[in-house]
Parts: C-alpha cells; sequence; structure tokens
C-alpha cells in the first residue's frame, strides 16, 4: 500500500465518512488538518490538491482524490474491506451512496449548517431541507427495521457513508427518537472495533 494522506477538518461532516472509514478498516495514514474556517480550502497549494475546493481530499501516492464517496469506494478497493464482492454487491452499495447525495444528506448537513451559523438560507429554503431531511430519514428508518445493515447484510461503505449525517442530525434539529430503526443501526456502527467521534478521527492539529 502506498502512503495514504488524509486532508481534511473535525467540523467537516463529508471528511467524517473519510475518517471514520480509514478508523473502521484500520488503513495507516498521515493526518493534516486543513484550516476550514480559515479558508484553507481556498489557498492554490491546497486546490492543486483537491481540484473544487473542498475537504476530505485522500492522497494515495500520487493520486489525490476527492469527494467523500468516491474515497470511500478507493478505499474498499486498496484494503479490501467493507466494500462489494460483486457486481450485483457493488451495485447495492452505490444504490445507497447515491440516495444518500440525492436525498438524505444535503437535509442532515444543511440543516445543521443553518443551525451553527455557518450558512443562511431565508426560512422557506430552511424549512424546506428540514423537510427533506425528516423524508430521508424516514425512509431510512423503514430500511432498518428490517435489516441490520443498508447494503448485503453487513457492514459496507455504504453505512459508513450515511452514518456521518446521523450522527449530526440532532445538531440540525432532528429528533432521532422519532426512528427506532436508525437509532438501533446509529448505536450498531458506534459499538464497532476501531469506532471514533469526529475529534478522534480527526484531529485538531496534523500527525504523520
Ligand atoms: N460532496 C463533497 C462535499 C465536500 C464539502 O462540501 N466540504 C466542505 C466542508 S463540509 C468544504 O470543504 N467547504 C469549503 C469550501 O467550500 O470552501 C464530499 O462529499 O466530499
Amino acid at each position: 500500500m502506498s502512503k495514504i494522506t488524509f486532508y481534511a477538518h473535525s467540523r467537516s461532516g463529508p471528511s467524517y465518512r473519510v475518517g471514520l472509514a480509514l478508523a473502521l478498516m484500520q488503513v495507516p495514514h498521515s493526518f493534516e488538518l486543513v484550516d476550514l474556517p480559515g479558508g484553507g480550502t481556498r489557498t492554490p497549494e491546497y486546490m492543486a490538491k483537491s481540484r473544487f475546493g473542498n475537504v476530505p481530499c485522500l492522497q494515495d501516492g500520487e493520486l489525490y482524490i476527492v469527494q467523500s464517496t468516491a474515497i470511500l469506494e478507493h478505499l474498499a478497493a486498496l484494503s479490501g474491506k467493507f466494500g462489494g464482492a460483486s457486481p450485483a454487491e457493488c451495485a447495492r452499495i452505490r444504490e445507497w451512496l447515491y440516495w444518500d447525495f440525492d436525498r438524505l444528506a444535503p437535509g442532515l448537513f444543511r440543516s445543521r449548517a443553518f443551525k451553527q451559523g455557518i450558512r443562511k438560507a431565508e426560512p422557506a429554503v430552511v424549512e424546506f431541507y428540514r423537510a427533506e431531511g425528516e423524508a430521508g430519514l424516514a425512509v431510512l428508518d423503514n430500511w432498518l427495521t428490517k435489516h441490520q445493515w443498508l447494503a448485503n447484510d453487513r457492514l459496507t461503505i455504504a453505512d459508513i457513508s450515511i452514518y456521518p449525517g446521523v450522527y449530526y442530525a440532532e445538531d440540525g434539529g432532528f429528533d432521532l427518537s422519532k426512528y427506532p430503526g436508525v437509532s438501533a443501526w446509529k448505536a450498531r456502527i458506534e459499538a464497532l472495533p476501531g469506532y471514533g467521534k469526529p475529534a478522534e478521527v480527526m484531529p485538531a492539529a496534523s500527525r504523520a
């Protein structure tokens, strides 16, 4: 395995997807703190690595990868953990990854950003994202009241990708007690060996 460097900031929900994956997969890596609140994602040096000027970014030898779920797919292939074992299994995982980006994560992450004052919007826009988040949680709960995991009856990168939005849901004003299937699944993930909270998997300073 080439040298892996993870560029992130602990405030970032998409970065938590990658931090959690690295921890659960037990992939050795260096951590580079990017000063997200101070504009560190927009410096020419950082944008040479991360073309959209976002965290997270993962360096694997000469390769820089952006977009958290693209990074998760790369890490699953690299580590041989939590990916699909056949084209059908990979398709089942990708269905959840794309659904999350389309229907769940925007509602959860934007609602959190509005509550924290990181993003500002008109009340109707705030309400739109709140309703999207509730609708997404209801779909997730419907599945998780009948299944332990999202895809292939085992922990996969689909669970790892969707967990951070749920972790931050209460910061966004969502009441998870309304979603017992989601709450039980969240507790299952938190009991996994290697699990860490954002500040544990993305420290406050860079480290080799
Ligand atoms: N879809 C991207 C979203 C990444 C993203 O929006 N990152 C935010 C932090 S949560 C960021 O870097 N914002 C800084 C900026 O836009 O300058 C992913 O999943 O990686």
